[in-house]
């Protein structure tokens, strides 16, 4: 069958890291059944052909208006889809949708109709978000990494930036590799606008935002990128239950020694563009 991959190497390798990632989140256990969603921004790779490609479906609401998205293409996981099959068959388990003129709703254009992932609103509010600030950030990941998520049902450690500072003290690499921090939602129902909202206000300040009792979102240059800002996070929260588990609270890296990885590599307060 063809598909839209074909003699597009960018855009096949957009997608192909799109698979190589979903494998991963289910080697990690952090996507069970159709858990996490993803989508990518792929307008980089559209050409002439792909504009004129007719729509695979009517056009569906996003919920939302987001002006900056106006004529983007995006690849989104597919709803109900597995991580484990996408990783295998990415474009039977996942779509590329195209915003219309309206900037509040979508049509599928290949290679088949699948329905794009139900966490849609948050995402696209997040690529509407990155294009507004002038980001050259391109991914969009959400995922249910297990330590983080235990780690989310401590009050105390919802606190702001309380978590971010344990992460960071566990290990110098979190400081490193996540150095804008661990955002926090309160609880809200998956798939919401209302989710979608309070992730936007996070995502302002942090690239990775952890979804009380639910799981992450993060947003990076590319996928592989978000992933290796919830991987470093999530090993830290790993450390950190390790000690626990072995009887003994970790003592953690101290301010000043935090302060010194921060000034020697020159660490970002702030999201590059
Ligand atoms: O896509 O993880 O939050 C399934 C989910 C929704
Ligand atoms: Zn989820």
């Amino acid at each position: 069958m063809n598909s839209i991959l074909d003699n597009r190497p960018g855009l096949r390798a957009a997608v192909e890291q799109v698979a190589e990632v979903a494998g991963y989140l289910w080697q990690k256990g952090w996507a069970e059944r159709n858990g996490g969603n993803i989508t990518v921004n792929v307008t980089e790779h559209v050409d002439e052909a792909i504009r004129a490609l007719p729509a695979l479906s009517g056009p569906m609401a996003i919920g939302t208006i987001l002006p900056h998205l106006r004529g983007c293409y995006f690849y989104c996981k597919g709803t109900g889809k597995r991580m484990r099959d996408l990783a295998r068959q990415p474009m039977q388990n996942g779509s590329i949708i195209r915003i219309l003129d309206d900037c509040a709703s979508y049509v599928i254009i290949a290679d088949e109709p699948v329905l794009p992932t139900s966490e849609l609103p948050s995402h696209l509010s997040m690529h509407n978000y990155l294009l507004a600030t002038g980001s050259t950030y391109k991914a969009s990941l959400h995922t249910h990494p297990i330590q983080l998520v235990a780690m989310s049902h401590n009050k105390e450690l919802l606190k702001k930036d309380a978590m971010t500072h344990l992460l960071w003290s566990m290990i110098p690499e979190t400081l490193a590799f996540a150095p804008l921090g661990l955002g926090i939602v309160p609880y809200t129902l998956p798939g919401s606008v209302r989710l979608a909202e309070a992730t936007l206000e996070q995502i302002r300040e942090y690239d990775v935002v952890l979804w009380e009792k639910h799981g992450v979102c993060a947003v990076g240059r590319d996928l592989m990128d978000a992933f290796d800002q919830v991987d470093v996070l999530n090993k830290s929260a790993e450390i950190y239950m390790c000690a626990k588990n072995m009887g003994f609270t970790p003592e953690g890296m101290t301010e000043e020694a935090m302060r010194e990885v921060q000034e020697v590599f020159q660490l970002p307060k702030q999201r590059p563009c």
